[in-house]
């Protein structure tokens, strides 16, 4: 098939699930078209059917804030009736749903009828799109989508809770490509971070409040003092310098790298023995899923779908929203017994194959095929 994929390009997992797919596609023999403003990060590949088209904003002075979902629209019009597209598929119902609906109306008037997938992946209904701001164009454009996805159980109950849902919602699961996480010794020089007795906590985001970055560094704070580690905080966004500064104030700035933003998650991951993840809400949490992949115990909280990817007391443990303590003591109790840390890093890797790509790609194509 000819399909079309728009996400953000950016370091998010909307973005990364969205780009995964579309290799994953184009390697199967589909025809895959992105159309966002950057080349994807994780795209890392071009080639004869796999396609990158940069949706181009033109400034002018009248505009307080510049039309994106005007020009991504029209980018959708030009690369269906160019490429002729038969799906488009949005990840991110905001703006995109709403940009492919636009599309779709103006294809129509050249007689073609592109069918539009629209997958919902977290904020875009649980703290953006619920909002008065945008709810009735996020409401009106996923009910005039063709198919809808979420990412998980707990965020189809959520959108049929805040909207006035009219379409069925099919919830496919995000996904990993399990080989990329595969990684040997020579590979993981865990030793250029930390001393051979030192544990190794992680935690990956965009550093956003939802993330609760601060909520870490405490947690963090807890272990070392039972336990010699190192935290690696990978990520950027608005609560860094939160993060940072109560690094500083706890005194601990010798044991917590800050890496920025990284392509080298796989490798930062196979260092790590556990994965730390406070989120006040995640619809999914895939930097969870792939902290498992790498065989790294992953301590959460049990808000949305976290339950649905971290399983307690195996695959790691969840705690209640802002327990830094409950989460602190469920790390040592790993941390501090080889044989337990093995046992769990084990069992998490294990756990990924219910969420790996050869069982999630073909629930996608049956949905494209379902359109039609
Ligand atoms: O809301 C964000 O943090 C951004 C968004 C994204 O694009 O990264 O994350 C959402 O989508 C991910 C991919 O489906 C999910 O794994 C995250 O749990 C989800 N974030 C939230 O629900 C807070």
């Amino acid at each position: 098939m000819n399909i079309g994929i728009v996400c953000y390009p950016t370091f998010g997992g909307s973005g990364v699930v969205a780009t995964e797919l579309g290799m994953a596609l184009a390697n199967k023999g589909h025809e895959v078209h992105f159309i966002t403003y950057n080349q994807p990060v994780r795209l890392d590949f071009i080639s004869y059917n796999l396609h990158f088209h940069e949706v181009v904003m033109e400034e002018y002075p009248l505009f307080q804030y510049q039309p994106y979902e005007l020009a991504l629209s029209s980018k959708m019009v030009e690369i269906a009736e160019k490429h002729q597209l038969e799906v488009l598929h949005v990840h991110y119902a905001i703006p995109h749903a709403y940009a492919a609906y636009m599309a779709k109306k103006m294809l129509q008037e050249k007689g073609i009828n592109i069918k539009v997938v629209t997958t919902l992946h977290g904020t875009d209904i649980t703290l953006v799109g619920s909002h008065p701001t945008y709810k009735t164009a996020v409401e009106f454009s996923i009910n005039h989508s063709d198919e809808v996805t979420s990412v998980s159980n707990s965020l189809k109950e959520d959108t049929l809770r805040l909207f006035n849902i009219k379409k069925d919602i099919k919830v496919v699961y995000n996904f990993i490509d399990g080989e990329k996480y595969e990684t040997n010794e020579e590979e993981c020089q865990r030793g250029a971070l930390a001393k051979p007795e030192e544990r190794i906590l992680t935690h990956i985001s965009n550093f956003r409040p939802v993330k609760r970055t601060q909520d870490v560094v405490k947690i963090f704070n807890e272990v070392q003092k039972a336990i010699p580690s190192k935290l690696l905080m990978v990520g950027d966004g608005p609560d860094r310098l939160k993060a940072e500064n109560l690094v500083k104030q706890l005194g601990i700035e010798e044991k917590v790298l800050f890496l920025g933003n990284s392509n080298e998650v796989a490798k930062i991951l196979c260092y790590s023995d556990v994965f730390l993840l406070p989120s006040q809400t995640e619809s999914f949490g895939l930097a969870a899923l792939e902290a498992m992949a790498a065989k790294t115990v992953v301590i959460s909280t049990n808000t949305g779908g976290l339950p649905e990817v971290n399983i307690h007391n195996e695959t790691g443990f969840l705690s209640d929203l802002g327990d830094v303590h409950d989460m602190a003591k469920n790390a040592i109790k790993v941390l501090k017994d080889e044989e337990t840390l093995q046992k769990f890093k084990q069992s998490a890797k294990e756990h990924t194959k219910l969420f790996s790509l050869e069982e999630v790609l073909p629930e996608y194509e049956k949905i494209y095929k379902a359109c039609f």
